[in-house]
């Protein structure tokens, strides 16, 4: 029989960032368009763990799979972690351009740049009997100007990377994983299906 998971997310950059490393756990990974539904459940919880947990159950409702759901975002130090929790609805009708534009307007004054992205992650078993939480973090700065980028997405083109030495948007999607909050918790959980499966 063929393990199969599906991915939680209508976001098809987190999407293509996750489904490579899961490939050596599941035979088949799962985006929502494949299975044809969404998440209706709203984002309520006040933390990224919350939120990828209503995410993963709303999916877990309507599929006989095991799920993996993700709530992440960019928080920003000297603003009190905005838009944290909030990076997806913050500006909800403009381009990525015009809301990373308005950071980079809202730290004109600021001393302290430093900012890092967060990766929650929750996974549930089919039969809803295996739940596990996963948070990770990379930590960086905001740039100072906004320039488009080759690669990436969202706050990609204004994320600078300390452990990867540049700009997210710079850097293609194999080598920002090795050093982005989704790739740290995907490996996280990668490492525990693999025991759990072994
Ligand atoms: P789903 O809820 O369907 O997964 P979403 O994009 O709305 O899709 P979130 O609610 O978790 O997901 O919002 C996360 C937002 O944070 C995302 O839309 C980006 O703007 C930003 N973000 C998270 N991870 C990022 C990354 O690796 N690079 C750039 N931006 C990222």
């Amino acid at each position: 029989m063929k393990n199969k998971v599906v991915i939680a997310t209508s976001n098809k950059h987190k999407f293509a960032e996750m489904q490579e490393c899961l490939i050596s756990i599941f035979d088949v990974v799962y985006s929502l368009t494949d299975l044809g539904i969404s998440i209706d459940a709203e984002e309520t919880g006040s933390t990224f763990l919350e939120n990828s947990k209503i995410k993963a159950l709303d999916i877990s409702r309507k599929v006989n799979l095991p799920v993996i759901a993700d709530d992440s975002g960019l928080s920003i130090c000297s603003l009190n972690d905005f838009p944290g929790i909030y990076s997806s609805r913050f500006m909800e009708n403009e381009t990525y351009e015009n809301k990373c534009k308005e950071i980079i307007r809202l730290l004109e004054d600021k001393i302290d740049r430093s900012a890092y992205y967060t990766c929650a992650i929750t996974f549930i078993d089919k039969k809803r009997d295996i739940f596990k939480q996963i948070e990770r973090r990379s930590e960086g700065c905001i740039v100072k100007e906004y320039k488009k980028r080759e690669h990436g997405f969202g706050y990609d083109p204004i994320f600078f990377s300390d452990e990867a030495g540049e700009i997210f948007g710079n850097i293609s999607k194999e080598e920002k994983f090795k050093y982005s909050h989704r790739g740290k918790a995907i490996r996280d959980l990668v490492s525990f299906l693999r025991e759990l499966y072994s």
